[in-house]
């Protein structure tokens, strides 16, 4: 049993939805971030930088925090979405995932949705940085039918529930067609409707 220590967010979903994919039992432990659970004591134990998402295998009395390191776990322990002939591949759109879209599209976030009107320097640069990852995101799916090649991997897994944030990005998904198609694809997947929806049972990936 996997216990996975969340919130309804991005990066809290592509762990939720992993664990759906390859069909593990897990219970969810809510980790209610506009109160401050994150500085628990109890929870710094187990995640150092207080964020979510983090797991306890309880089975195998592991605890993992930072979600791409999960992802890996998971891929491993379950032998999916990490073929290790693709390794190599998979990894660099994983970690561009976690060193750049995530942290970019975050910062997006927090200019343009969340602070409208306090900086006009933040809300330009991160727009711009984040159309920059729809392009570049769109030219890599000109080519390739999933991130890391023809197959549906963890790096997927990792970038899709932030392009699902696309209403507040504001940038216009439907533009990017090879994006589109990838989304459209991954948001039909019976797995991924319901990891999206590990917080909230109405919640769908929003169309775009
Ligand atoms: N690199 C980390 C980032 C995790 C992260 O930023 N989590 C946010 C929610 S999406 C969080 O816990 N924020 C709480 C805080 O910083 O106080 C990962 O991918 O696991």
């Amino acid at each position: 049993m996997i216990e996975l220590f969340s919130a309804n967010t991005p990066n809290g979903k592509k762990i939720s939805i992993m664990l759906e994919e390859i069909g593990y039992e897990y219970k969810v432990t809510k980790v209610d971030l506009d109160k401050g659970d994150q500085f628990k004591s109890d929870f710094k134990k187990i995640s150092p930088f207080n964020k979510i998402p983090v797991i306890i295998d309880h089975k195998k009395k592991k605890t993992i925090f930072e979600s791409g390191a999960i992802l890996i776990y998971l891929a491993k322990e379950s032998g999916k979405f990490y073929d290790n002939e693709d390794r190599l591949e998979i990894n660099q759109w994983l970690m561009s995932q976690m060193g750049y879209i995530g942290p970019m599209l975050g910062q997006h976030h927090q200019f343009h949705h969340y602070n409208q009107g306090k900086s006009k320097f933040g809300e330009e640069r991160y727009f711009k940085i984040s159309e920059r990852i729809y392009q570049d995101l769109d030219k890599r799916l000109a080519v390739s039918k999933f991130l890391s090649g023809k197959n549906y991997t963890i790096a997927d897994i990792a970038t899709f529930p932030w392009i699902a944030r696309h209403e507040w990005h504001d940038i216009g998904l439907s533009k990017f067609k090879n994006l589109t198609r990838w989304y459209n694809q991954i948001s039909e997947r019976e797995a991924v409707i319901k990891g999206f929806s590990f917080m909230n049972e109405d919640e769908l990936p929003p169309k775009p």
